[in-house]
């Protein structure tokens, strides 16, 4: 049997994945919209992990300055008007402008705006603000999640505000800029205990360099690669240009894995770890799986990247 994507997509089923992370998203995307910026800001000023400032260097805030500078410049009704409108997915030009934003760049801006309410110079959430009894239950299943989870819900949260979502979804449209890449004499090589497969190793080393050409150059001409509760991203120039967006300045630091000869030569490795953000640097280590399907020829058929369960599933390598 030839594979397909799809098939593929099924490699080491008993990957035990958060579900709790898309759950909880869905839940919090039926709230009021006063409800979700409360809770917004009490999950980001309680959660006790903390943004590294530093990141907004990876977000090109050039973007997200002027429109900044707009909000700040306006009374404080029409500012929490803006941020209501965003959160509500309504038509506005802020609305339409923050949609056409890189997922980094819309972080940025929270994270901008969110310091801006902290000092006084933007609206607050009104002060006593009492939430419905639903958003309370959101906010405490938030509070339970392992950080990793809890950084991925306020993640997709961002990345839902907004006008026109189906805008950013395409990857093979949108170019992206090119990064530059760590320098050879700076780069260490990874060791995985369990596998030593070449494709697999560079692949790390590439990704933890910011070496995204070659790092695509791994891939089979129609591979592709799936984040962590997304649609996989098929073909060579839209994985490259997801990467040079989303990939600048994340650590990967897998530890163990299990390799295999399947069906038509085809390899199937998995290999478990974390990985950090800029964002969150070394306060937040993710537990992932990568799972890797390599064609005959040693390129990456597929690869997904999934969030854990919990830390228990770091040793779960089991292959049916
Ligand atoms: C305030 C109140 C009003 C409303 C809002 C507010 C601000 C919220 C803010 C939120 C900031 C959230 C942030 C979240 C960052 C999350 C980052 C994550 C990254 C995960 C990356 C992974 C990478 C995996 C991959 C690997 C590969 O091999 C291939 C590529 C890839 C409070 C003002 C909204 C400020 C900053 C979860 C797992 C390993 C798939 C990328």
């Amino acid at each position: 049997m030839a594979y397909t994507i799809e098939s593929a997509q099924s490699i080491f089923p008993n990957t035990l994945i958060a579900d709790t992370v898309p759950a909880t998203t869905e839940a919090f995307s039926k709230l009021s919209v006063e409800d979700k910026l409360a809770l917004l800001w009490f999950a980001y000023t309680e959660m006790g992990v903390s943004i590294t400032p530093a990141a907004t260097g990876a977000a090109s805030m050039v973007l997200a300055e002027g429109l900044l500078k707009e909000i700040k410049a306006m009374p404080p009704a029409d500012q929490s008007q803006a941020m209501y409108d965003l959160a509500s997915n309504t038509d506005t030009l802020i609305g339409r402008t923050y949609s056409s934003f890189r997922v980094n760049t819309k972080l940025g801006f929270w994270y901008e705006l969110g310091q801006m309410m902290k000092e006084g110079l933007v609206a607050p959430i009104p002060p006593g603000y009492q939430m419905s009894p639903e958003a309370v239950a959101v906010l405490e299943t938030i509070k339970k999640l392992d950080p990793g989870q809890q950084i991925t819900v306020l993640r997709n949260t961002v990345v839902n505000m907004g006008y026109d979502q189906a805008l950013s979804d395409d990857y093979a449209k949108r170019e992206a800029p090119k990064s530059t890449p760590t320098a050879l004499s700076e780069r260490v090589q990874t060791k995985i205990e369990g596998v030593n497969n070449y494709t697999v190793l560079s692949y790390i080393d590439y990704m933890n360099a910011f070496d995204f050409t070659p790092a695509v150059g791994l891939f089979a001409e129609e591979g592709a690669l799936q984040p962590p509760f997304q649609k996989p991203i098929v073909g060579k120039q839209a994985i490259l240009n997801y990467m040079r967006e989303e990939c600048v300045g994340l650590k990967m630091m897998p530890e163990r894995g299990v390799a295999e000869t399947i069906e038509n030569n085809y390899t199937q490795i998995k290999v478990t770890g974390k990985v950090q953000t800029p964002w969150f640097g070394a306060n937040v280590g993710m537990n992932i799986a990568w799972r890797f399907l390599l064609d005959p020829q040693g390129k990456i058929f597929f690869v997904a990247i999934d969030l854990l369960a919990s830390p228990k599933e770091l040793l779960n390598l089991m292959r049916k």
